[in-house]
């Protein structure tokens, strides 16, 4: 609650280890709220920022992301295979920023969100909550009419677009978070978020030599796991993809061209490692995963913005990642991407990252 933020510092690092900053501003958006409605309290609660429950109304919110972010990236996915584009809108801030967190110059006419009307991502949290202590991050779902941070919680709202916006899905729509399936996706994500997701930002950010090979040797502790889970099924968690998968590919996807280097998360690359290489290319190849990859955004975004660890802010060139669009081979495993439902059209063009930035539209 905001009450209990003030003063607190954002991933706070104790003995050298990066610890991220894990509080939100929690409210959710919910079919349970009628259209139309003023945001509710959570029931039990006294309604503070972080306890409101909020419509799902088509039009009402704007999805506030960038390409870089794995934790924006999991929002954009989940919109695309869910059909959500014409319930929220996407809202994409430039690659770079300085202290004040994300903005909009270069990417908007005059460095302004055409929607929400503002330059920077931290207006829409200080309307919500003024002087926000906390990181001002993606992915944050706003309100449009009152121009203000409905949410900023990645796990959460993911998981309520698939299940809190159902008659705005499209037809065909999968089931990416299904009851029976759910504790094994939990199950799952109880090693791959700590070790994994987070776990190459605990590498890059280490401050002590202990600090880093802890987390090195937890993450790749991890990948072996998951490696050995994948050599016999084709998805993570039943026989088709889940929110699981989604988790993993935005690690895995960034991996070779990040955290590899920058991140020294460097045992050895995805690309050589047969059975991961092989589940991040029939992801990559799958619609609505690759088809939503900024490789140039991404690169720049992290050896420019993190100077503390890349103090030339160099971006490099390489690796070339061509080799994301050769034949996987994962078919025989069986299973099928989408289950009950089929996969979504492909992407929209003024939603499509340029031919430079990913090699599946540099043909
Ligand atoms: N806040 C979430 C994830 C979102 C997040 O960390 N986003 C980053 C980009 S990858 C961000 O917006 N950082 C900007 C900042 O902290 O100023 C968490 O740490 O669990």
């Amino acid at each position: 609650m905001i009450d209990d933020w003030a003063g607190e510092p954002k991933n706070a690092s104790k003995d050298g280890e990066f610890v991220r900053d894990a509080s939100y501003i929690g409210d959710r958006i919910v079919a349970a709220v009628p259209a139309g409605s003023a945001p509710r309290p959570m029931p039990g609660t006294s309604g503070r920022v972080g306890e409101m429950l909020w419509p799902t109304e088509p039009g009402r919110y704007r999805l506030m992301a960038a390409r870089a972010c794995p934790w924006a990236h999991r929002a954009i996915i989940v919109r695309r295979l869910m059909g959500l584009e014409n319930a929220f809108s996407l809202s994409l801030a430039a690659p770079t920023h300085d202290v004040r967190s994300w903005d909009y110059d270069g990417v908007y006419p005059g460095g302004m969100d055409p929607v929400l009307k503002i330059p920077r991502l931290q207006d829409a949290y200080f309307a919500r909550v003024p002087d926000y202590p906390k990181g001002i991050t993606v992915p944050a779902m706003a309100e449009v009419a009152s121009r203000q941070v409905v949410t900023n919680d990645f796990n959460q709202m993911t998981i309520d677009f698939v299940r809190e916006w159902g008659p705005h899905q499209r037809p065909g729509a999968p089931d990416l978070y299904p009851d029976e399936l759910v504790d094994e996706i939990e199950e799952v994500d109880d090693l791959v978020y700590p070790k994994i997701n987070n776990g190459v930002y605990r590498c890059g950010f280490a401050g002590s030599q202990e600090a880093y090979d802890k987390a090195y040797r937890e993450l790749w502790a991890a990948l072996d796991v998951i490696t050995e889970r994948l050599e016999t099924r084709r998805y993570l968690v039943g026989d088709h993809i889940t929110l699981a998968d989604i988790r993993l590919f935005t690690t895995l996807v960034r991996f070779d061209a990040v955290y590899h280097g920058h991140f020294k998360c460097n045992r050895s690359k995805i690309s050589e490692i047969p059975v991961l290489w092989g589940y991040l290319r029939d992801l990559f190849q799958t619609p609505g995963f690759g088809d939503t990859v900024d490789f140039v955004q991404t690169k720049q975004h992290y050896y420019i913005v993190h100077a503390e660890i890349n103090p030339t802010r160099i971006v490099p060139q390489g690796p070339d990642l061509t080799g994301l669009l050769t034949e996987h081979g994962r078919e025989s495993l069986g299973g099928t991407p989408f289950g009950d439902g089929t996969a979504p059209g492909p992407v929209s063009a003024d939603e499509r990252p340029p031919a430079a930035s990913n090699p599946l539209f540099a043909a």
